[in-house]
């Protein structure tokens, strides 16, 4: 078959950097930034820090190494972390907490990214010669396993207030924080508010090529560089990168709502296909997940299926995919890819 233009709804990491920052990049101011003599990677991390209200802030190569320099600047060998059980930090950063920190990691169900308070109440240890130390807990906002849920603002304070009662920190994994922010038509300083630390990604909806951010206290950050230059994320003229990130702040913000739109619109029109079951209560942001099963095939035989028609998603559970909507697949896109879909699964 002739296929037309790929449409690709794999992720929003798939998003290219704009015309505007391959221009910054290549004019970017640029110094030394292990000697912190990056005047641009100083100007993201100052907007980075003030954009989630906190004193500091530290630019890394991935999200992943910002939840990691964050557990480990958190903790210590032996202590144990509490994640809801579909969270990115356990699911899908390679056991990285076991590996780098020698960190526990105990997991609790969830409910659209959200634990039951009683359960995280009783999950914080007690003092007791058997036990490791409860020492952070980790949200996730927006929840990329749930189809990217957004975790309502009082949720995200109670679960401040559970664990500053016990004496025990927060980190929030806000690769997405700003698709949070314009689903819940808050700031991303007050999903942040209680939060001891947070990361936040540049390089998925908001399009930069490269890089994350994790913000918290400046004591916090002088411990985070330090591990960051452990793990081998220490960066010499990264300003070429920051400038992309510079842009992906000042001006992409403000266009995810247009992601979420497009969501809604693809969500509503699949979900009219026989065979495809989508929970439209939960299409809050920039994703959405489909229900394979009536169809009778999996979501990896889904997958290949439309990928065969140039429409790109992936499978995240047997019998279920997500599609993502972003930045380079405008509405005219989201729906030629739905018309793709409704015609290949007519012909099942
Ligand atoms: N998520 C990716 C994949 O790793 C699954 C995606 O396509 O959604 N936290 C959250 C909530 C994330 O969704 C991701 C990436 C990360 C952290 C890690 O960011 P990177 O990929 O920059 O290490």
């Amino acid at each position: 078959m002739i296929c037309e233009k790929i449409l690709d709804f794999r992720s929003d990491t798939v998003t290219k950097p704009t015309p505007k920052m391959r221009r910054a990049m290549s004019e970017a101011e640029v110094g030394d930034d292990v000697y912190g003599e990056d005047p641009t990677l100083r100007r993201l991390e100052e907007l980075g820090a003030s954009m989630v209200g906190k004193e500091s802030a530290l630019f890394l190569p991935s999200g992943t190494m910002g939840n990691q320099v964050s557990i480990l600047a958190q903790t210590q060998r032996g202590d144990e972390i509490i994640l809801e059980e579909q969270a990115h930090i356990f699911m899908y950063e390679v056991g990285a907490p076991a590996v780098l920190g020698g960190v526990q990691v105990r997991t609790l169900p969830g409910t659209r990214g959200k634990m039951d308070l009683d359960a995280l109440r009783d999950a914080i240890r007690q003092p007791n010669i058997h036990f490791p130390r409860t020492a952070l807990v980790c949200l996730e906002n927006t929840h990329n396993r749930s189809g990217g849920c957004v975790l309502p603002l009082a949720y995200m304070h109670q679960v401040c207030a559970v664990a500053r009662d016990a004496g025990i920190k927060v980190h929030l994994d806000g690769a997405r924080i700003f698709n949070a922010a314009a689903a819940l038509g808050v700031s991303a300083r007050e999903i942040a508010e209680g939060v001891d630390s947070v990361q936040f990604c540049l390089s998925k909806g908001l399009c930069a090529p490269v890089g994350s951010l994790v913000a918290g206290s400046g004591e916090f950050i002088a411990k985070a560089r330090k591990y960051r230059k452990l793990l081998g994320g220490g960066m010499r003229q990264a300003g070429v990168l920051g400038a992309a990130g510079l842009v992906a702040l000042e001006e992409m913000v403000g266009r995810l709502s247009e992601d979420h739109d497009n969501a809604k619109m693809m969500a509503e029109a699949l979900s009219e296909i026989p065979g495809l079951a989508i929970d439209l209560e939960s299409v809050h942001t920039n994703m959405i997940v489909v229900d394979t099963k009536a169809l009778g095939i999996t979501g990896d035989e889904f997958s290949k299926m439309m990928k065969a028609r140039g429409v790109l998603f992936n499978a995240i559970f047997p019998y279920k995919v997500r599609i993502v909507t972003h930045h380079d697949v405008p509405e005219e896109d989201c729906r030629e890819g739905v018309s793709r879909i409704a015609e290949a699964v007519s012909g099942l």
